[in-house]
């Protein structure tokens, strides 16, 4: 039994435990009620998905893997959605590919930017000595006239991320992991390198395949960087969507 009292083998477990996730979220002040139709969206994909890491999915994780271990300043960018569904598992991430966090909210308000850092730190931020900044936004990307914190990253993970700020990222010369269960939403689109997956299976797998790559050369990890084919990545994400070959 597990936090949503049903056992990992039944059929809706992942469904479940992630609308329990989301919900706690709303409740404790992390997610934003609009991260709830988000959810809801990214159901659907998941479903037609199979609700599993397809092997183009996995590439493209590997591939986020080497570009974070080749990167100088990764950043791991954190919403109310990414929060409520993962926190350990993206202070895990942090830690396996020495990157910061930074909380940067849609829909910014303090008491949920204050609310996301107290979570992570509280979730093995501060044990794993991973900095969780956003806070203390100085610069911000330019393009967006929403508030978002600033982003001094060379290569930026971007979760559950609107097309306005992926697209932003990627004039600015970022490169950006996105992981998005739409193959077909602008963030998507623009990323460097787009993994279509649910963040609960996405995060943990990055990192697994960051430290399966962690004795890697330079050569190696650009070797797999040039490999990776974003749009045939995309392409094979629509083709499972659309002929859905579900079990
Ligand atoms: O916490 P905030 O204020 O930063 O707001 C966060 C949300 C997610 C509400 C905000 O960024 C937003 O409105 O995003 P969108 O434009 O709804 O896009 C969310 C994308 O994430 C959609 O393409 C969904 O398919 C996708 N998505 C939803 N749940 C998951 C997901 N992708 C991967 N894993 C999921 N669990």
């Amino acid at each position: 039994m597990s936090e949503i009292d049903l056992p990992e083998s039944h059929p809706r477990y992942q469904s479940l435990l992630t609308r329990h996730r989301i919900e706690d979220g709303v409740d404790r002040g992390i997610t934003s009620r609009q991260g709830l139709i988000a959810e809801g969206r990214g159901e659907a994909f998941d479903y037609l998905l199979g609700e599993r890491t397809i092997p183009s999915a996995d590439d493209a994780a590997r591939a986020a893997a080497a570009l974070l271990l080749l990167a100088d300043r990764p950043v791991l960018s954190v919403n109310g959605n990414v929060a409520a569904l993962v926190p350990e598992e993206t202070v895990d991430l942090a830690a396996a590919v020495d990157a910061d966090i930074e909380v940067n909210l849609f829909n910014r308000t303090d008491e949920r930017m204050r609310a996301i850092v107290t979570h992570l730190r509280e979730r093995g931020a501060d044990e794993a000595g991973v900095a969780v900044r956003g806070l203390d936004a100085d610069a911000r990307i330019p393009g967006l006239d929403h508030e978002r914190a600033k982003v001094d990253a060379d290569v930026v993970v971007v979760p559950l991320e609107d097309g306005d700020r992926a697209e932003a990222l990627a004039a600015m010369g970022k490169s950006e992991v996105v992981i998005d269960l739409n193959p077909l939403s602008r963030s998507a689109q623009a990323a460097t390198v787009p993994i279509v997956d649910n963040v609960l299976r996405a995060v943990p797998n990055v990192a697994d395949h960051a430290r399966d790559l962690s004795g890697a050369s330079q050569t190696e990890l650009e070797a797999i960087l040039r490999a990776f084919d974003a749009d045939a990545a995309l392409e094979a994400a629509e083709d499972a969507i659309r002929s859905g070959e579900l079990d």
